[in-house]
């Protein structure tokens, strides 16, 4: 299809990028960034949020001359009506991710476990310590099957609020009963939200806005918190690792398979199918020197977590991989896969297969994966590729040679030993340095790549500018691998962008500057982190004291409005690159970006460049830090002896 040439170098910002969608653009294909430009007006209803069609008397569409839907809502409730459904549709991916998981956990606790293990038993006795499991006496399957229940009783509770509520700050505890936004189960939050926005049923914005908050919550602290937890028991609990990123990791020689998605449970398979010396054998029969197994998206970041898989590329470069000719096989499963994947796929001869019995795709093979026999499953989609690869067509190949190594695997056990060792594996060093003023606080930068934007550009522009300020970085979803395509998770080359003081803390514990904790579903692992460091002491009593910030630059899912809730409604205040489609109400604009501060002691500020955000972070850093009383200037002295000596292990 032919259609109107874009600028390249205003689109992406990587070589490799630059290279595979030049590519496209010669070749014809069109992609998200074609499409982005074709799509570029947006509908100013949509944007508003003012547009209803939630009953067939509407669409209603609501202007100054119609201020009212034929049922008389306004625009008040008809924009807090659609943000808390887009609340719910975050929540219900995330947790339903994690429910999968805990159903597998409950398989491989009944000793039906079919090659997945419960490899991490001590991230299942730290789970059982979490949530009151008995572990005295007990066998790690009778612990894990009682885990199982009580995470399965998390999504059915009906007047219970969540158990998993009880590892947040005492404090924050409070806030939330105090305010009725303490969650009960997540699937009854998830229908309860669908219906009270049904028609005629909830009309106050600010109630809706609240069941907004308390939906996310149940996904932060609930599903996703869940999903990590059980995925560190299944399949390990990160610790740092190297690896490598970019479109370059692809081979030139090899059966190139990548895996894009989010459910762990396949791609943790894969990792081990492809090492399996019959299948490598296999590759070499068909004239090729190996096998390269790379991700895209979160399930990149959850296998290159645990086992140093390189990450291929974010959610923008999903199309740009297959358009390197060089891909056999694409495997998608649930969230962020792009429907366009076969239309692209068809220039080449990749085949996208589809692979769990949630997702189809008209024009993907549907290989649904046998959880029952997953080993085998996951090997006979890799012998798919291995046939496919006689087809590549070497005129059609150019992978860009772009790649850059990194370090990730930064769960918060990992962190946590990094600063205080084995022995006495404690936040205590962060915390003072903090206090210190060493560090001036702490940001996440999370979320997702939009096509309506530069890829990676924001996100990497505020990166740098918040280490040269001393401030420690932590990273998850595709916002950690536009950090890591760009060379800056690597200790060394981020060291030396860092400020002194935050350089001087990185350097004597042993942490690069900018941690990469995970997938999306790991922000549960961000929240885990602040938690710990109020735990630790000093730096106030909850969630909302500490010196924090999270930012979502370049998001685009529905998941990450819901993140951005639960970090909000955790006391954390959050950037976001743009705006949500509120603006056609001012009460809920109002809400989000200010009121929600009386809540929960924080609220939404949108900036729209990586500049105005460094200094919006700045401010709230400070503020903190003043009314904490430790904004005094930081004393700038190099680590003595004793200071070295109190932080090492
Ligand atoms: Ni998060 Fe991960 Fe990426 Fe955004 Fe999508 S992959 S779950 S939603 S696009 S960060
Ligand atoms: Fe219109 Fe009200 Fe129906 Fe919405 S619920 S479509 S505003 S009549």
């Amino acid at each position: 299809m032919a259609h109107e040439p874009i600028k390249v170098q205003e689109r992406v910002s990587d070589p490799a990028s630059m290279e595979a969608l030049l590519k496209a653009e010669n070749e014809c294909i069109e992609t998200c960034f074609t499409r982005a430009e074709l799509q570029k007006i947006s509908c100013k209803f949509g944007t508003g949020g003012v547009c209803c069609r939630i009953c067939h008397m509407g669409p209603c569409r609501i202007t100054a001359k119609a201020p009212y839907g034929v049922c008389g809502a306004d625009a008040d409730t008809i924009v807090a009506r659609n943000f808390l459904r887009e609340v719910v549709g975050g929540a219900a991916a995330h947790s339903d991710h994690g429910r999968h998981l805990v159903l597998r956990l409950k398989k491989v606790a009944e000793g039906n476990g079919n090659g997945y293990t419960l490899k991490d038993t001590k991230a299942l006795h730290r789970a059982a310590r979490d949530w009151g499991v008995e572990t005295e006496g007990r066998s790690d399957r009778e612990i894990a099957l009682q885990l199982a229940d009580l995470f399965f009783a998390e999504f059915t509770s009906q007047e219970k609020v969540l158990a998993t509520l009880a590892l947040a700050p005492k404090k924050q505890q409070t806030l939330w009963n105090t305010h009725h936004v303490a969650p009960l189960g997540i699937d009854r939050m998830i229908v309860e939200s669908m219906h009270r926005t049904h028609m005629g049923v909830d009309h106050d914005y600010r109630h809706l806005l609240l069941q907004a908050f308390r939906t996310a919550l149940a996904d932060g602290w609930g599903g996703s918190r869940i999903a990590t937890v059980v995925s560190d028991i299944l399949f390990g609990t990160p610790s740092p690792v190297r690896s490598q990123s970019n479109l370059g990791v692809l081979g030139e020689k090899t059966v190139n398979i990548l895996v894009h998605g989010h459910e762990p449970e396949l791609s943790e398979m894969l990792a081990v199918a492809v090492q399996d010396p019959e299948i490598v054998r296999a590759a070499q029969a068909v004239g090729a020197e190996g096998i390269t197994l790379a991700g895209i998206c979160c399930t990149a970041n959850e296998i290159l977590m645990r086992h140093g898989i390189p990450v291929a590329g974010n959610f923008l470069q999903q199309e740009l991989a297959v358009i390197t000719g060089a891909v056999e096989v694409m495997i998608i499963d649930v969230q962020c896969c792009m429907p366009s994947l076969p239309q692209v796929a068809s220039a080449y001869h990749t085949r996208i297969v589809s692979t769990s019995e949630l997702a189809m795709t008209a024009g993907a093979d549907h290989h649904p994966f046998d959880e029952n026999d997953a080993l085998e499953s996951a090997k006979s989609i890799i012998r798919l590729a291995i046939e496919n690869y006689a087809n590549r067509d070497a005129k059609k190949v150019a992978i860009p040679t772009a790649t850059q190594p990194l370090v990730a695997g930064f769960s918060v056990d990992a962190i946590k030993y990094m600063l205080g060792g084995r022995f006495r594996a404690s936040f205590r060093p962060l915390n003072d340095a903090i206090i210190q003023g060493r560090i001036k606080g702490v940001v996440g930068i999370v979320g997702c790549n939009n096509a309506r934007e530069k890829l990676d550009d924001y996100i990497n522009t505020l990166t740098e500018s918040l280490i040269r300020e001393n401030v420690l970085v932590l990273k998850t979803g595709c916002a950690a691998i536009a950090s890591a395509k760009q060379g800056r998770l690597t200790p060394e080359t981020a060291l030396q962008q860092a400020g002194a003081g935050l350089r001087e803390v990185c350097e004597a514990v042993g942490i690069p500057p900018i941690l990469h904790m995970g997938s999306c579903v790991d922000n549960s692992r961000i929240l885990e982190a602040a938690t710990e460091i109020v735990l630790e002491g000093g730096l106030g009593d909850d969630l909302s004291q500490i010196p924090a910030v999270g930012v979502a630059p370049e998001w685009m899912s529905e998941k990450a409005v819901s993140i951005g809730c639960y970090f909000v409604a955790s006391g954390v205040d959050v950037i976001l690159g743009h705006p949500f489609h509120i603006s056609g109400s001012e009460n809920v604009t109002q809400f989000l970006n200010d009121q929600a501060r009386e809540f929960f002691g924080a609220s939404f500020h949108v900036c729209p460049d990586a500049h105005q955000a460094t200094k919006k972070i700045l401010q709230i850093l400070d503020d903190a830090r003043a009314k904490l009383g430790i904004n005094k200037k930081a004393e700038r002295k190099l680590y003595d002896m004793k200071d070295r000596r109190a932080l090492d292990v």
